[in-house]
């Protein structure tokens, strides 16, 4: 049995609203989910209505006004003094812009690839067309996926988000190690309140010690199936790569899911019956499922490259739990990055990305390429019993200029993936990872332990309520769990709770240092 380790009672929580929407007058319920095959858990009878809405057009975007972090918070920071000129971007409160201080084109990457200007995150409801399926999804200025950012180690990186939606969100900057600066980590309940709509937060944070390549994504349900984008950290100025140069630098591939229903409405439905929610529609590549979907094929990513060079792209799993295969056919991929870290450089046709993860790799392109179209693929791994979205995603690598232009996406030759279940594949992969370990580039791994803490990580089932029937595993509920410890959602951020050493209610200084049974 689960013992919920946070105790909070929803009905009780004073400072944190739990609600997923605000509802108002122009709201009306969304239409039940379909059941059926592609349904986890699907042998479970009568699908309740999901408890969610329609979202109402978002107000036009303005200047935001509000403060930065909870006025009723003890351990607030004064918010950054405005406008904060700093080595790299600054807000202007007039214009509501950010400015790359050093906004010239990076003669090492050999392309225009720092953002010169951009605008304050401005987190809107915006119309997006794929499969057929319109819905208004979560955006940042409009833009699906979100608008890369881009900074070199050692920068302080100050970013205002401005939620114009009825939903709740806060954004996490994943990957950063955001030292001694919790406050600016993003994930909604545990370092901060969520930002409200029609409220703002400032993250303002340095990077230190990384360099590479890491994204950011909300951190609040499940908006973040739509609200992510790139956060690409260059090297300090001067300062170049530990691998070959590369010719260019291709743009960011970010792979996701695309959901035809709610996704709101699925994981509402999923945490009200406990089963698992239903799976995605489609894997895509930036946003576009490709060729192999049905309504799908002008929605295919491509990038174009020349015969002869080599070229650094980086790889973003920004899918929500599934970890992915992803190959290029006819080509070998160079790993050179991993999580904003430098590894020793590894050759393999077969990559494998977990979510959250990041990737950058040499790309060397064929010097005669056999073919004007090359496909790149993503299909997920997995290793449970669960229902998983079993497709595969299709985006083109186009040699410029392509000799025969109306070559159809038909003709592409795939990459052959491992089949879903291919464990060894996966550890033959992750067995070639290794520390670059040079001296600029040191891996510093502590050496002495001063505390043993074993931390279970597992997803298990709590029992049913008595008043209701529940669709997991033997009628009872899913739960995830560290310890056999569920997480409830506190009243009060609890790093505002820490910060105040104010736990009582929210959370406990005890939390257990080992799984309640041994494990293996
Ligand atoms: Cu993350």
């Amino acid at each position: 049995m689960m013992i919920p380790y946070i105790e909070s009672p929803y009905s009780f929580l004073a400072k944190c609203t739990t609600s997923l929407l605000l509802p108002s007058a122009t709201t009306k319920p969304v239409q039940k989910l379909r059941p059926g095959s592609r349904t986890a858990w699907a042998g479970h009878p009568k699908w309740a209505l999901p408890v969610a809405y329609e979202m109402p057009a978002p107000p036009p975007p303005h200047a935001a006004s509000s403060p930065p972090l909870p006025s009723s918070s003890p351990c607030r920071r004064s918010p950054p003094a405005l406008p904060v000129t700093t080595r790299s971007m600054y807000i202007s409160n007039e214009h509501d812009r950010y400015t790359y201080m050093a906004g010239r084109v990076d003669p090492f990457l050999m392309c225009g690839c720092i953002d010169v200007s951009g605008r304050v995150l401005q987190v809107q409801m915006t119309n997006v067309t794929r499969l057929c399926v319109t819905k208004s999804i979560p955006t940042v200025n409009g833009q699906f996926p979100g608008p890369k950012l881009v900074v070199r180690e050692g920068d302080r990186l100050v970013v205002k988000v401005h939620n114009h939606m009825n939903y709740n969100v806060s954004f996490h900057w994943h990957g950063i190690l955001q030292l001694r600066n919790g406050w600016a980590d993003g994930p909604s309940y545990i370092t901060q309140c969520p930002i409200q709509g029609g409220g703002s937060y400032v993250y303002d944070f340095t990077v230190t010690g990384q360099r590479g390549t890491l994204w950011w994504h909300a951190h609040f349900s499940w908006l973040r199936v739509h609200l992510y984008g790139p956060l690409v950290i260059l090297p300090k100025r001067g300062e170049g790569f530990p691998f070959p140069r590369p010719y260019k630098e291709l743009p960011p591939i970010m792979f996701g899911e695309w959901f035809n229903a709610d996704t709101e409405a699925v994981i509402n439905q999923a945490l009200q019956t406990g089963a698992g929610p239903n799976i995605s529609d489609a894997y895509t590549f930036n946003g576009l499922p490709g060729p192999t979907y049905n309504c799908s094929s002008k929605d295919t990513y491509k990038v174009k490259v020349q015969p002869g060079r080599t070229y650094l792209l980086r790889l973003i799993n920004s899918a929500l739990n599934d970890e992915l295969f992803f190959g290029i056919a006819n080509h070998t991929l160079t790993v050179v990055e991993a999580d904003a870290n430098y590894v020793k450089p590894f050759t393999a046709k077969t990559l494998v990305i977990s979510p959250g993860q990041t990737m950058n790799l040499l790309l060397t392109t064929a010097p005669n390429p056999g073919s004007p179209v090359y496909a790149m693929a993503i299909a997920p791994y997995t290793n449970t019993q669960g229902t998983f979205d079993n497709t595969t995603a299709v985006a083109v690598l186009e040699y410029a200029p392509t000799r025969a232009s109306a070559t159809g996406n038909n003709n592409l030759p795939l990459p052959p993936l491992p089949r879903y279940n291919d464990t060894n594949a996966v550890a033959n992969f992750s067995s070639k990872f290794r520390s670059l370990a040079t001296a600029r580039y040191p891996a510093r791994v502590p050496r002495a332990v001063d505390r043993h803490v074993l931390f279970t990580v597992g997803l298990g089932t709590d029992p049913c309520p008595s008043n209701q029937t529940c669709q997991g595993p033997n009628g009872t509920k899913f739960a995830a769990s560290i310890n056999n410890n569920s997480f409830v959602r506190p009243r009060v951020a609890l790093l505002e709770a820490h910060c105040q050493r104010r736990y009582a209610g929210v959370l406990m200084a005890n939390f257990p240092t080992a799984p309640p049974h041994p494990f293996n």
